[in-house]
């Protein structure tokens, strides 16, 4: 009894360390975003004071001053959204695991809807937790046979080289040539204009099945939303491995960077829908959180990573993941992967994210979707997140490609 005792105080002890250190790691990371913000806030503030100074002494058009007006109030409409979507997640990461006696960093993850996690703030609770949150079976059997059908039927095309829109071996990162010679791992734009099964893979991608988590990880209401990417990742034609990475921060950023970054709201959820079970995707479970540790710095790309985790998808789960949390993907060429691949988002986000949408080739055709085989709401949650997705990316600007030569 008095040694289980011990053993009680002791871990308590140690909890509560733990739960110190993280919230004073927390504020940090606070007072530093409250700090960028007033630079930014100081540096617009004096120019544009600088630009009502010369229209008054006659230097500078009158227009001048109402379009910096109009620019001004979209950023302070902005900043205001951000504080309170930034405030809104600080006080979930301190509120509901704080008096808590549980060490959310050993206990495995867990499925949402399986019994204790079944609310919505349970699966975004889970998603801020460990990075990744799985839904189990949320196809039924006609939906899961008819999208295996397309899926085969568009990998065929792609690998005889007649479907362009590819990811090909070994390249990871876009830009993917067109050409299917040395092999294919992914297909690109599912929802594009002629795409043989176009109006399947609309039906999926804005199904309640994925709007509606989609909403709650966002906490956002359906005339927030962003459509945005629809891929297909599939069994490679010789095995290939994707190196550890975060999708958005490069494996060049300090410490530093990473926190800020990682800091910083996400502004879009995405996910893989597994057609047939998939063991590829390797994550470390809450890195979305942290900078990487030294060891993780250290690490070999293509090595196994201290607390890795093979993401288990039966066919028919969905899994949604913080696209920085340090993941790779390992990919056997003897077993069958079809998984689409899909991200949507938020209209609060930048308008960079957009661009870079819309950079990935779907601005050349998004326009010329036909939702007219989509039910009347479906049509309309459609029309309405591709016009914000071209509003949001027509201001002009190149973004660039993450990682264009690996
Ligand atoms: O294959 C996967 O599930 C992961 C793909 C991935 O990491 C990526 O596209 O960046």
């Amino acid at each position: 009894m008095e040694a289980l005792l011990a053993w009680i105080i002791g871990y308590e002890a140690a909890q509560q360390k733990k739960r110190g250190e993280q919230a004073a790691r927390l504020r940090a990371i606070c007072a530093k975003y409250r700090e960028m913000s007033a630079k930014e806030t100081e540096c617009f503030a004096r120019s544009n004071e600088r630009l009502a100074r010369n229209i008054e002494q006659g230097n500078g058009a009158i227009r001048e001053a109402a379009e910096a007006i109009v620019a001004l109030e979209e950023i302070i409409a902005g900043m205001d959204k951000r504080n309170k979507r930034y405030e809104a997640i600080r006080s979930r990461a301190l509120c509901p695991f704080d008096n808590l006696p549980i060490d959310f960093d050993v206990i495995p993850p867990c499925k949402a809807h399986n019994g204790f996690l079944s609310t919505p703030n349970d699966l975004l609770a889970s998603l801020n937790r460990d990075g990744y949150v799985l839904i189990p079976s949320v196809l039924s059997p006609d939906d899961l046979s008819a999208l295996r059908a397309a899926t085969s039927r568009i990998t065929s095309l792609a690998r005889s080289g007649h479907w362009p829109h590819i990811r090909t071996l070994p390249k990871q990162f876009p830009p993917w040539p067109s050409s299917a010679e040395n092999g294919i791992w992914g297909v690109q734009h599912l929802l594009h204009p002629s795409q043989p099964d176009q109006a399947l893979f609309l039906r999926s991608y804005f199904s309640d099945a994925i709007i509606s988590p989609v909403k709650q990880l966002l906490e956002c209401e359906e005339d927030e939303l962003v459509m945005e990417l629809y891929n297909l990742l599939v069994r490679p034609d010789a095995d290939f491995a994707l190196r550890w990475h975060r999708d958005d921060i490069g494996a060049e950023a300090s410490a530093e960077e990473e926190e800020r970054r990682l800091g910083e709201p996400s502004w879009h959820a995405q996910w893989n829908l597994a057609l047939w079970d998939d063991r590829s995707l390797v994550v470390v479970p809450g890195s979305h959180r942290r900078a990487r540790t030294e060891e993780e710095r250290a690490a070999k790309p293509f090595g196994e990573m201290p607390g890795q985790r093979v993401v288990e998808m039966k066919a028919g789960d969905v899994v949604f993941y913080n696209n920085n949390i340090l993941h790779r993907g390992v990919y056997d060429a003897t077993v069958e992967r079809m998984t689409l691949h899909g991200s949507i988002g938020h209209a609060g986000g930048s308008k960079a994210r957009a661009r870079n949408v819309l950079q990935h080739g779907i601005g050349e055709w998004v326009e010329q979707i036909d939702f007219s085989s989509l039910d009347e709401e479906a049509r309309k949650r459609a029309e309405g997140m591709r016009k914000r997705l071209v509003e949001m990316g027509s201001s002009s600007g190149n973004v660039g490609f993450f990682s264009e030569n690996e």
